[in-house]
């Protein structure tokens, strides 16, 4: 056990000693324990997943940033727990929402391992071929976590980002999701709601719809209107923001016409400085509308859903959105729900986006299908002592590129493929956590031996839905 380990370890048992005296509520379940029955008398929370969109790991003042205010997400760390070896499971939009809503490595599910692009255009190849059959999306007979909190009786909305598929077979009301409202591709001007190729992009429910107003408001106030409705049982409320995700447009750059095409306001990496930090402030306070909303038995989690662009400050890891490098996944996270979490905790052990599937789906005595098998852990139990012992992969390819990276203890392995040309990097993040001495050289036997994890884990996990016009969940 490295020294790094030993001392996470540590802090975390010693906060879970709060943590199990705190969490003398509703206990979370066991598999054996899991019911699909409603229950109405049940005390089980109310479940909150904000998501922001490409911000930094550096871009919160919780997380060091000095020139943007972020005084709610702020506060939300300080009354709860601020994780900071939490990573995204992919290193650009749609992946990681995949797995979030899935509960799995995204590889499973098939032209999901990159972002689809804007129009619905795939990237890959598998993307690419999936397109061509108006198949690129996440299919409706894959499990996901709304579907399976509905079953186990909650009440599920969506509102925000999707792009999770342009199809209308994709459409987040047939995933379970009883209230929706929606962008439905990766970025769009946050006043017309049209993308940088003229689609159109706001929906409810499958439908287009006209609204009136900044994005990033307008989905907090479906939000808060919701949270303040009447509910006859617990809900799970899914809050993808866009913000900071290009275009970069102020809550009071309201133009009368859509964003011309060729803005450079479009191009990500580029966000002008007081821009970038107006969009991410108001995001922050809007999120303080939500906090200020929710009664004591809520679960509200933030994270971002990759790594920050060049617009971002990633600080103090290298890379950026895209890469598996530190900053290309490695995000901010805050969890909150006083009495049950012990304020001013700061975990260091590492998790995953699809941890939290799996935490919010046991808080709601929630099942999956049998072949279904939730991969993360539950984030609760981190913070409670345990330490998983487990290696956390990432793969994402685009065009005849891919990155992978593979993180066991503090060893970790990176690949950045482009065609035939192909970089490898191993690092100790135990005293290298900006990735910036390659050991490679140093330590072969090491490096193998991760290569050979990757190499094990990409062969036994990574599938394509060629050949399968049905999508199944995987029986490994
Ligand atoms: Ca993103």
């Amino acid at each position: 056990m490295s020294q790094n380990r030993i001392r996470s370890r540590i802090v975390c048992i010693v906060l879970g000693i709060a943590m199990q005296v705190i969490l003398d509520g509703p206990t979370p379940s066991t598999a054996a324990d899991k019911t699909t029955d409603i229950d109405p008398t049940s005390d089980r929370p109310n479940l909150i997943f904000v998501l922001a969109d490409d911000l930094g790991y550096g871009d919160l003042g919780c997380y060091g940033r000095k020139d943007i205010q972020t005084p709610r997400l702020d506060q939300m760390a300080a009354d709860g727990v601020r994780f900071t070896a939490h990573y995204a499971n992919g290193a650009e939009c749609s992946p990681t929402r995949a797995a979030f809503l899935t509960g799995r490595y995204q590889q499973w599910i098939g032209g999901l391992e990159c972002a689809i692009g804007t129009g619905n255009v795939g990237r890959y190849d598998d993307a690419i071929r999936l397109r061509e059959t108006h198949d690129l999306g996440l299919p409706v007979s894959v499990p996901t976590l709304p579907a399976q909190l509905k079953s186990a009786g909650y009440e599920t909305a969506i509102f925000g980002k999707w792009h999770l598929g342009y199809e209308p077979k994709f459409a987040p009301h047939l995933h379970g999701f009883d209230h929706t409202y929606y962008c439905i591709g990766g970025e769009m001007d946050y006043f017309h709601y049209t993308d940088n190729v003229a689609g159109y992009n706001l929906f409810r429910d499958g439908k287009p719809i006209r609204d009136e107003g900044y994005f990033t408001d307008l989905i907090t106030d479906e939000a808060v209107k919701f949270i303040n409705g009447k509910h006859e049982r617990p809900y799970f409320l899914y809050l993808p923001y866009t913000c900071p995700h290009s275009p970069f447009q102020g809550p009071d750059d309201r133009q009368t016409h859509p964003l011309p095409l060729d803005s450079p306001l479009w191009k990500q990496g580029s966000a002008p400085p007081d821009i970038y930090r107006a969009m991410i402030q108001r995001m922050d306070q809007q999120i303080g509308r939500v906090l200020d909303s929710v009664d004591a038995n809520t679960l509200v989690i933030f994270a971002s859903d990759n790594g920050g662009t060049k617009s971002a400050r990633n600080d103090p890891y290298r890379g950026i959105k895209g890469s598996t490098f530190e900053g290309g996944i490695r995000v901010p996270a805050i969890a909150y729900w006083p009495g049950k979490i012990a304020a001013g905790t700061v975990c260091d052990v590492p998790t995953l986006t699809f941890d939290w599937t799996r935490t919010l789906a046991d808080l709601a005595n929630a099942s999956f299908p049998g072949p279904h098998r939730l991969e993360g852990v539950n984030v609760l139990d981190i913070l409670n002592g345990e330490h998983p012992d487990r290696v956390l992969y990432w793969r994402k390819p685009r065009g005849e590129s891919i990155w992978k990276g593979v993180r066991d203890g503090d060893w970790k392995y990176v690949v950045d493929r482009r065609g035939e040309r192909e970089k490898v990097y191993l690092f100790n993040l135990a005293v290298d956590e900006s990735e910036s001495h390659n050991l490679i050289e140093q330590h072969p036997d090491t490096a193998k031996r991760l290569r050979a994890m990757y190499d094990s884990w990409e062969s036994t996990t990574r599938r394509d839905r060629r050949g399968r016009p049905q999508w199944t969940s995987p029986s490994d």
